[in-house]
């Protein structure tokens, strides 16, 4: 099953490693064909190549729209060999054999990306490079087709294998159908604004296996967008510790996102655990908002993943590890943190090139049984003027700071979510309960576990306000606030009882607004 190469048609957009390859081809005999640009690099380098024109007996033509679009290139690449007919074919018709086809095509995503026009985006959309690697991977019993310039050096000898030729054949066709998934989704998406069209095609890149999923008896794979405009945990860039887990990408995204919330605000710093913030705040400095953070659940805080959104600096990397902390994601780190972590050897820190823009479009995607759920991402953002006041006491500065600062972080826990805050930081957080009233009381709960833990006088819900992601069904929920301390309640508002809970707040003397916009995250 051991084939020796011939005949070689090199056509790559991406040269990178062509000359080197072609070098070791021709050292081995192998007569190199090639289209304009190819044949161009190859000739510079010193090598004698063939063609295309030459081999099909056409001029490339049409802006070279149609350069190896010919029976002499796909029936070189298709005919069986050793099959009668096939081979009468080949004769009758001057058809050489081609052994091996080594094609990357147009970079029409990255022609997106940099934003040009639409016909300069048609013209990249490569149609003879996808044909030559579908005709060469299906006829892989003979046929060998290169479309990943790390595996050039596997054929640098002149031969390959069958089973190198399946292999090949499989990422072959991957790479295509990635291409055209790229293609369809600029068409439905980008070019016809349709969000959900009749059927999704994803162009999704293994960026990493790891080493287990959610349990160490489940398999994982990273997956990235292959497509422009995605921004966020996938792209960030790992500069030291462990391998990232299955969860710590979670993790790591679900802090990412929402420290992007204050992209535009002061220094903040949010610590996940498990999915759900456990603690975050803004401050003066980072260093300043990472103790405020932490203090809201220091139990919690161990073993967590902080997102920050300034680049780190000396203060903030010496508390960040005094503890045992899984990853740190930041925009930069300046010299001194750095070092500080790098005598951290363990500890994960992803930098990004800044932080994603909260209000981007978009699709989330979540898997059930025989299919996916999509939905446009939540992108949605309450200012101040879009909240209304519901009881006779109007919020003050202070309370609708704190108000606006707990729906931001009750918009990234999981619901039924709960959110006390005060000054700029969490005061308690209560996450994914079945109903709002469990969630408030936890909430509370565990802002006096951190008062009692850290000899505080009395928790930090006494004057907070709180955030509750979805209605109040009932008045119970806001009621368990009052007993917290809450002085100052923001929630979306449009229960059938909203009258009752509005006039519970009345009688606490509390200040409510709706923000007519809901935050569920399951
Ligand atoms: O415009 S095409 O779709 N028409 C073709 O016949 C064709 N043949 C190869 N694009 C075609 N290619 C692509 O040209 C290859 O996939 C490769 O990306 C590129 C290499 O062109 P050059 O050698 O001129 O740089």
């Amino acid at each position: 099953d051991q084939v020796k190469i011939r005949r070689a048609l090199l056509s790559v957009s991406d040269k990178t490693g062509i000359v080197e390859l072609a070098q070791a081809l021709a050292a081995q005999g192998v007569e190199l064909v090639s289209t304009g640009g190819t044949a161009t690099a190859l000739r510079n380098a010193g090598l004698a190549v063939r063609d295309i024109s030459d081999l099909t007996g056409f001029p490339e033509m049409m802006d070279g729209r149609v350069k190896t679009l010919h029976p002499k290139v796909h029936g070189g690449l298709l005919a069986i060999r050793g099959n009668e007919d096939h081979e009468t074919s080949m004769a009758e018709h001057e058809i050489a054999p081609i052994d091996l086809v080594v094609v990357n095509l147009y970079p029409f995503a990255e022609t997106v990306a940099r934003g040009a026009n639409r016909d300069t985006i048609i013209e990249n959309i490569d149609i003879g490079g996808p044909s030559m690697v579908r005709s060469a991977a299906k006829n892989h019993e003979s046929v060998a087709i290169l479309t990943d310039p790390a595996d050039y050096a596997l054929v640098a000898d002149g031969t390959t294998t069958l089973a190198q030729r399946r292999k090949f054949a499989a990422k072959a066709y991957a790479a295509t159908a990635a291409y055209d998934a790229m293609i369809a989704s600029w068409f439905g998406v980008v070019d016809q604004g349709e969000q959900f069209p009749d059927t999704m095609h994803l162009a999704l890149k293994r960026g990493q296996e790891l080493r287990y999923g959610e349990n160490p008896h489940q398999k994982a794979a990273f997956y990235i967008h292959g497509g422009p405009h995605v921004q966020g945990i996938g792209q960030a860039r790992q500069v030291q510790g462990k391998e990232l887990s299955y969860n710590n990408y979670n993790d790591a995204d679900a802090a990412l996102e929402l420290v992007s919330e204050f992209r535009d605000g002061p220094p903040t710093v949010v610590i996940v655990k498990h999915a759900n913030p456990c603690g975050v705040a803004s401050a003066a400095t980072l260093a300043d908002a990472y103790a405020a953070a932490f203090a809201c659940d220091t139990v919690s805080a161990f073993g967590g993943i902080i997102a920050v959104n300034r680049p780190l600096d000396r203060a903030t990397a010496e508390q960040i590890t005094s503890i045992f902390t899984e990853v740190v994601v930041a925009p930069g780190a300046d010299e001194e943190a750095l070092a500080l972590f790098e005598a951290k050897k363990n500890l994960r820190l992803l930098l990004t090139e800044g932080l994603p823009d909260p209000a981007r479009g978009g699709l989330t995607a979540k898997s059930f049984a025989g299919g996916w759920l999509v939905q446009s991402r939540d992108n949605g953002i309450v200012a101040r003027e879009d909240l209304k006041v519901v009881t006779k006491r109007a919020p003050t500065e202070q309370e609708l700071a704190d108000c606006l600062f707990a729906w931001t972080v009750a918009k990234h826990v999981k619901s039924n979510a709960i959110v006390y805050a005060r000054d700029g930081s969490t005061a308690g957080i209560g996450a994914g309960q079945m109903n709002r009233l469990e969630s408030a009381r936890i909430a509370a709960w565990k802002a006096k576990d951190a008062a009692d833990k850290a000899g505080w006088a009395q928790p930090r819900t006494i004057g907070s306000a709180v955030a509750s992601d979805a209605f109040f069904p009932f008045a119970d929920g806001l009621l368990a606030a009052v007993e917290a301390g809450a002085t100052a309640v923001i929630q979306p508002g449009g229960s059938i009882r909203d009258d009752d809970v509005i006039a519970a707040a009345d009688a606490a003397g509390l200040a409510m607004v709706f923000t007519g916009m809901r935050h569920f995250r399951h």
